[in-house]
């Protein structure tokens, strides 16, 4: 693993645009039954992935959900093997058993997925009290939804956390809906970071729609973690342009509310700061979309054309 605590935003502003491109062709590949089964898009949460994942350092590890691909990507994952995770093929991070909701690398510090909502937390809270013992100054991130701070694995895992002084991040990317329920008819607060009050330790609202917000508040709370102050919660403001699965419309959202958030794009926020900085113009950002795109078409091609697991493959993970 690469040290990724120096910031090199044209790196972010590519790996933004990787995460964007690869899920439109998930997306593609689902309409086209050559992926099955089921995929939760992070479009237009890139930046919270993005942004999140470049605050940690070599030994650093993290949990996250269903919703994971931009934070497997992020943390070094090439799409030829989470494209084939996703169609159930042998070059798949998990062997193709596992799929869209099970993306995980742990010589990565990519502890997994989870498709349990809130299961990801207790997990982080154990590896990062497994790193208080061993003696190593290392930070445990978790990524979750902001329906998942309504399961009691929320509260078990921010109380323990907070009592222990474990070196821990709780990421919630607020992207203001459950599965199809609104925040604000399950949820009877505005600011899921006040949700760190009662534990007694920082509780931030942060721009989830621009990197550099993201990135600096997650080393702030990391560094805090590292330097044995214990945990920090951060809420990232952030909007999931698809519904909340492959088969969701999203027609429960109110008219112009995703226009207003594409208004809002993290890559485009991103890709206008570094142009008027005179980093990368919009003709090198279009060179860069269409070298991405020549790359993950030709991952996906490359998934395609690997093997299924056999029968005998399969059953090796099966209890009987
Ligand atoms: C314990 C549990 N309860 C219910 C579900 C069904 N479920 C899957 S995703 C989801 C919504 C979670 O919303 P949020 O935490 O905001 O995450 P998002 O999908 O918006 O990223 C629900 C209820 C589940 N997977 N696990
Ligand atoms: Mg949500």
């Amino acid at each position: 693993m690469t040290d990724r605590a120096q910031p090199d935003r044209v790196a972010w502003f590519r790996k933004m645009v990787e995460i964007r491109l690869f899920e439109e062709k998930v997306q593609e590949l689902f309409m086209s039954g050559t992926i099955q089964g089921t995929t939760h898009l992070c479009q237009g949460q890139e930046a919270v992935s993005v942004g999140a994942i470049t605050a940690m350092r070599e030994g650093d590890v993290q949990t996250n959900t269903y919703r994971g691909h931009g934070e497997a990507l992020a943390l070094g994952m090439t799409p030829e093997t989470a494209f084939a995770e996703l169609m159930g093929k042998t070059t798949g991070c998990s062997g193709g058993v596992g799929g869209s909701m099970h993306l995980i690398d742990s010589s990565k510090g990519n502890l997994g997925a989870n498709a349990i909502v809130g299961a990801g937390l207790p997990i982080a809270v154990g590896a990062a009290v497994s790193f208080q013992v061993q003696g190593r100054a290392n930070v445990a991130l978790t990524f979750f939804g902001d329906g998942a701070t309504n399961i009691g694995t929320f509260h078990e895992a921010l109380n323990m956390a907070a009592v222990w002084k474990a070196p821990v991040v709780f990421i919630i990317a607020n992207n203001l809906y459950g599965e199809y329920s609104p925040l604000m008819t399950t949820t009877p607060i505005a600011d899921l970071a006040r949700r760190a009050d009662p534990y007694a330790f920082p509780g931030i609202v942060v721009d989830g729609q621009d990197v550099d917000m993201v990135h600096a508040a997650t080393v702030d709370a990391v560094e805090r973690a590292r330097r044995g102050e214990g945990p920090t919660l951060l809420e990232m403001k952030t909007y999931r342009y698809r519904g909340h699965s492959r088969s969701d419309p999203a027609k429960y959202r109110p008219d112009g509310e995703l226009d207003a958030w594409k208004g809002r794009d993290p890559i485009e926020i991103l890709g206008a700061k570094l142009a008027s900085e005179g980093v990368l113009s919009a003709a090198d950002q279009a060179a860069i979309r269409q070298e991405l795109q020549a790359g993950i078409d030709a991952a996906a091609d490359r998934a395609a054309a690997a093997p299924y697991p056999t029968l005998e493959e399969t059953e090796r993970y099966v209890y009987a």
